[in-house]
C-alpha cells in the first residue's frame, strides 16, 4: 500500500514542480489530491500523463492523507497546516512560517535527514528557503573535514524566487526595452530588474540585512551547526530560474581546494563541474529542470589560512523548494512511516 498525498497550492510555479518531481521520482503514491486557493479553483494541473482537477483547500478533509505538500506562503499555511496536522496528515512545509520553531525539524536530506523524526510534536516538517538549501548541500561535506568557521556568500537569485509575476514582470521589461511605448513602473520589484540587478530581497530588518539574509544565517545554524558564522548579501539578478552564490568559506582546519573537489565529487546531491576554461563551471540556464547542486571555481583563498571560495548554482523551484519537499517525504518514509 503506498501513500495518500496532498499539494496544497497545486496552481503555483512550485506546487506544479511537486506534482511534476512526485511523478519523476515515482514517489509510491496510490492517491495523489491537488488544491488551490478558491480564485484557483477548478484549474487542471498535470501529473505525469493524467490531469488533476484542483480542489478547494478551504473545505478540504485531510483525514486519512498521510503528507500534505504546502506551497501556498505563510498566511494560508497559518490557517490551513494546524488543520491538516491535527487530521493526522504530516505538513511539509515550504513557507517561512514553522522553519525556527524549535518544535519543527527543519530538514535538507543530504544534510539531516535524522532530524525528520522529530516531526510528531507537530506533525510538521519545514523545507528550507532557496537559497539556503542550495548552500548548506555544498557546506556540509566540508563541514565534516575541516570545520566551517565563518561563510560569506553573495546570492544572485532569479527571479522565479518570487513568483509568477516577477516572471511576467522581467519578460515584460525586457521586451519594453525595445519597444519603450509599452514599457510600465515595476510592481514587483522595486527598481527596475530586466538588465538591472537589485540588492535586496524580502523586507528590511533594522540591522541593516534584509530577511532573505537572515533566512540564510538562522537556517544554516540550525540545519549544520549553530557555531558556524555566515554574513550575506542577497541580490536579485534578471534570470528567470536558477539560484548562484559565490561562496567564501573560512575552516579550523585547513583544506586543500583538491581534496575538496573530491569530497564534494562524493558527496550526496553535489555535481562538480570545474573545468579552469572557458565555459568549465555551470550558470543557472544549465541548471534548469536538474535535481543536482552544481559547484564549480573551488579555490583557494590565500587571504586567510584556512580559506576557499566558490560557486555554487541549483534550481531554486527544485532542490531550493520542490524536490527538497519532496526528499523529505522520501526521508520520512524510509525512516518513519515506511509505506510502499
Ligand atoms: C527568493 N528565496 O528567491 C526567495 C523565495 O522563504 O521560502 C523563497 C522565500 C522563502 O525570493
Amino acid at each position: 500500500m503506498g501513500y495518500r498525498i496532498v499539494v496544497a497550492g497545486a496552481t503555483g510555479n512550485v506546487g506544479r514542480e511537486m506534482l511534476n518531481i512526485l511523478d519523476e521520482r515515482q514517489f509510491p503514491a496510490d492517491e495523489v489530491v491537488a488544491l488551490a486557493s478558491r480564485k484557483s479553483l477548478g484549474t487542471e494541473v498535470s501529473f505525469g500523463d493524467t490531469t488533476l482537477k484542483t480542489l478547494d483547500l478551504d473545505t478540504f478533509d485531510f483525514t486519512g492523507y498521510d503528507i500534505a505538500f504546502f506551497a501556498v506562503g505563510s498566511d494560508a499555511t497559518k490557517k490551513y497546516a494546524p488543520i491538516a496536522a491535527k487530521a493526522g496528515c504530516v505538513v511539509i512545509d515550504n513557507s517561512s512560517l514553522y522553519r525556527y520553531d524549535p518544535d519543527v525539524p527543519l530538514v535538507v536530506p543530504e544534510v539531516n535527514p535524522e532530524a525528520v523524526d522529530g516531526y510528531a510534536k507537530k506533525n510538521i516538517i519545514a523545507n528550507p528557503n532557496c537559497s539556503t538549501a542550495q548552500m548548506v548541500v555544498a557546506l556540509k561535506p566540508l563541514h565534516d573535514r575541516a570545520k566551517i568557521k565563518r561563510v560569506v556568500v553573495s546570492t544572485y537569485q532569479s527571479v522565479s524566487g518570487s513568483g509568477t509575476a516577477a516572471i511576467d514582470e522581467l519578460w515584460d521589461q525586457t521586451k519594453a526595452i525595445y519597444n519603450p511605448t509599452d514599457s510600465k513602473p515595476p510592481k514587483v520589484y522595486p527598481k527596475q530588474i530586466a538588465f538591472n540587478v537589485i540588492p535586496h530581497i524580502d523586507v528590511f530588518l533594522d540591522s541593516g540585512d534584509t530577511k532573505e539574509e537572515w533566512k540564510m544565517v538562522a537556517e544554516t545554524k540550525k540545519i549544520v551547526d549553530p557555531s558556524i558564522k555566515v554574513t550575506a548579501t542577497c541580490v536579485r539578478v534578471p534570470v528567470f530560474v536558477g539560484h548562484s552564490e559565490s561562496i567564501n568559506i573560512e575552516f579550523e582546519d585547513f583544506l586543500d581546494e583538491d581534496e575538496a573537489r573530491d569530497i564534494l565529487r562524493e558527496a550526496p546531491g553535489c555535481m562538480v563541474i570545474d573545468k579552469r576554461e572557458d565555459g568549465g563551471y555551470v550558470t543557472p540556464v544549465e541548471c534548469v529542470g536538474d535535481f543536482a547542486t552544481f559547484i564549480s571555481r573551488i579555490r583557494q583563498d590565500s587571504t586567510i589560512d584556512n580559506g576557499l571560495n566558490m560557486w555554487v548554482v541549483s534550481d531554486n523551484l527544485r532542490k531550493g523548494a520542490a524536490l527538497n519537499a519532496v526528499q523529505i517525504a522520501e526521508t520520512l518514509g524510509n525512516r518513519v512511516l515506511k509505506k510502499g
